[in-house]
Parts: C-alpha cells; sequence; structure tokens
C-alpha cells in the first residue's frame, strides 16, 4: 500500500488550494466519489491478507476521515468568498438618482391636494388637520346639527362604538365632513382665523362618483368685518387659478347647509358635448362647490362672539375636482391600487405644484 501520510498531506494540500467550490467539488469526486483515489483503495482491501487487511483498514479509514475534515473546513472558507463576493458584486449605491423606468407616481389626489394648498397658502391660508375618528359634537353637533336632524340621517354616516357608554349619542364617527377641523381651530383660536382642512372624509356610499372614502378640503375665514363679497372674490381666485384660466364663467346658486346662513354652490361655466367637457366656456354650468357665511350658532359652539366676528366657509371634493381636471371618468379606479392606472393618470414626483413653478406642470403628467 501508498504511503498513506504522504498522501494525506499531498490530497489535504490539494484540497486547501481548491480555488471555488466547483474546483472543491471536482476534488471531493476524484478522491471520494464511486471510483475515487480513497475508494479504490478500499475496494483493494478485499484482497489482502486479513491480518494486513485490519492494518490497513484502519489507517484508511483515518486517511478518508482526514481529508473529510480538509473538505469540510475548505468548504466552509469558499462559502464565505463566494457570499462576500456576491454581496460586492450586487452592491447597490442608494444615494443615486432614481432610474426613470422604475420611478414610482403621485396620485392624481395628492396631485390636486398640492395645487390646491398651493393657491390658499399663496392666499395667506394656513393648513389645519384634525383626526378621522370624530365625537358627534365636533361633527355634528357644533355644526348646528343637533340630534334628530334630518341631515345627519342624510349623510350615512359610519358609527364607531363607544367601548365606555352604552348610550347612542356617545358613539364616535369617521368624520362626514372635514368640519369638525374648523370647530377645533376656532376653540383653539381667536380670529383672524384663514385655515383650509383638507383630508379624508367618510360617508357610506359607493358608485362611479361616490367612495366611501373620499377628500375635501374645507375653507374658513373669520374676521371682524368678513361680508359674502370676500367669499365670492376668493373662491373666484381659486377656481382661476385651479383651472389655470384668465377668465372663467362663475354663478352662485342659492342653497342650504345647516353650518351656513346665507348658502350657496358655485357653478362654473363649461361645454359639455358626447365626449368632452371644456372648462372655462360655453353655456353650460358644472357644480364645484359648497359655501356661505358661517351660521351664529357654529361661531358660538367654536367660542366665537357672533356679534363681534363673522365669516365665509367653503368646501370641496377633491377626487371630484381630479376627475374634473384630469378627465378620470370612474372614482372607484382612484383607490384600487392598480399600477398600471397610476402609470397612466399619475405625475412624476419631481414636478412639484406650486404658483410660481407652474400649478399643473401639465407637461410633466406621465402620458
Ligand atoms: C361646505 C359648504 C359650506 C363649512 C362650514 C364650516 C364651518 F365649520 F366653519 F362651519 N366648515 N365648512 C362648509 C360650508 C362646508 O361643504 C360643502
Amino acid at each position: 500500500m501508498e504511503n498513506t501520510e504522504q498522501l494525506q498531506k499531498e490530497l489535504t494540500a490539494e484540497v486547501t488550494a481548491a480555488a471555488d467550490m466547483k474546483a472543491l467539488e471536482e476534488l471531493r469526486v476524484a478522491i471520494l466519489g464511486k471510483k475515487g483515489r480513497i475508494t479504490e483503495m478500499m475496494k483493494g482491501l478485499g484482497a489482502m491478507p486479513a491480518e494486513e487487511r485490519k492494518e490497513a483498514g484502519k489507517t484508511l479509514n483515518i486517511l478518508k476521515s482526514k481529508v473529510e475534515e480538509a473538505l469540510e473546513s475548505r468548504k466552509q472558507v469558499l462559502e464565505v468568498q463566494e457570499l462576500n463576493a456576491k454581496l460586492a458584486d450586487e452592491k447597490i449605491d442608494v444615494t443615486l438618482p432614481v432610474r426613470p423606468e422604475k420611478q414610482g407616481r403621485i396620485h392624481p389626489v395628492s396631485k390636486i391636494f398640492e395645487e390646491v394648498t398651493a393657491i390658499f397658502g399663496e392666499m395667506g391660508f394656513s393648513v389645519a388637520e384634525g383626526p378621522d375618528i370624530e365625537d358627534q359634537f365636533h361633527n355634528f353637533n357644533a355644526l348646528n346639527m343637533p340630534a334628530n336632524h334630518p341631515a345627519r340621517q342624510m349623510q350615512d354616516t359610519f358609527y364607531i362604538p363607544n367601548p365606555d357608554s352604552e348610550d347612542k349619542d356617545d358613539s364616535f364617527v369617521v368624520r362626514t365632513h372635514t368640519s369638525p377641523v374648523q370647530i377645533r381651530t376656532m376653540e383653539k383660536q381667536q380670529p383672524p382665523i384663514r385655515i383650509i382642512a383638507p383630508g379624508r372624509t367618510y360617508r357610506s356610499d359607493y358608485d362611479a362618483t361616490h367612495t366611501p372614502m373620499f377628500h375635501q378640503v374645507e375653507g374658513l375665514v373669520i374676521g371682524k368685518d368678513i361680508t359674502m363679497a370676500h367669499l365670492k372674490g376668493c373662491l373666484y381666485d381659486f377656481v382661476k387659478a385651479f383651472f389655470e384660466l384668465d377668465n372663467i364663467p362663475v354663478r352662485y346658486r342659492p342653497s342650504f347647509f345647516p353650518f351656513t346662513e346665507p348658502s350657496a354652490e358655485m357653478d362654473i361655466g363649461c361645454l359639455k358635448s358626447k365626449n368632452e367637457l371644456k372648462i372655462g366656456a360655453g353655456t353650460d354650468w358644472l357644480e364645484i362647490l359648497g359655501c356661505g357665511m358661517v351660521h351664529p350658532n357654529v361661531l358660538c359652539a367654536g367660542g366665537i362672539d357672533p356679534d363681534v366676528y363673522q365669516g365665509f366657509a367653503f368646501g370641496v371634493g377633491l377626487d371630484r375636482l381630479a376627475m374634473l381636471k384630469y378627465g378620470i371618468p370612474d372614482l372607484r379606479t382612484f383607490f384600487e391600487s392598480d399600477i398600471r392606472w397610476l402609470k397612466h393618470y399619475g405625475f412624476v414626483p419631481l414636478d412639484i405644484s406650486s404658483m410660481t413653478g407652474g400649478l399643473s406642470n401639465n407637461g410633466g403628467a406621465a402620458r
């Protein structure tokens, strides 16, 4: 039999020198595989005299396990090396700019939100926020809608049980409008007040133009001599800026809201044809928003003296504005999170809306 000590040195050296996992596996097969070097030597044992065979078998088993040990430790070294090489190879620089084809899109509602905020921001309004889950005082009572008021039933409210009370009047609601934010602002702050309250609102309704969650911006201006003329001037400037038109016909129709007196709805002139809607010209009218002078009861509920102060308020649906401005026919598609829809109707993130830099960046729209 060969000198096994010499052979062990040789084989271990070969194993330790294996450059990669593939070379190591080839070596393993060449040594321990079916026709491997040690395997062949083991086969030779059968032909030996019993005496010799016992010693030789022992020696070969030691040789085999030494080589196996060497293979295992080389394997561990190579695995770490290969993992490190792979990590180095796949390293990404997260500070690099995003590749345009992989860039996400801004949702049309977010875009409209930015535009509306930019317009009113320029006019000196600040943004106020409040909770989505409200108590009935802020969502209804303070807005001149006491319990059993018909408007309360009409609003398809989602109620949330109050764990501390069985009384239905103590249950919470998901706000049906952002008006409770106005109440909370009045409670905290004396006039002059000039805020917009954008956010999510909820009503149980679902069709092509209604979703159970929708977005509103409401506005509130309170001071000592605020009049309906201020309301008209402010909202006229808003629609001109929003639709990016120098001239746009508007009209106010008398309306009713519990929280304003008088109340009105504002329409803008448009031309409706078979499959197009042109805003800013023509003989048709399109309802855009609701508005009015804040009801004295509402001022009182907010802790403001109606004999000293008065103001106007308005409310506009952001989703409807997005449908109109960007020609999106079905509101339900807004909230389906379909990536193809977002690629089509969404906006490139860096086209930020501002009054000086261009409002809607229509050239930058991802279409
Ligand atoms: C609208 C229409 C008219 C409104 C009123 C108030 C508050 F709290 F100041 F009384 N906030 N929003 C209002 C007025 C909302 O939405 C169509």
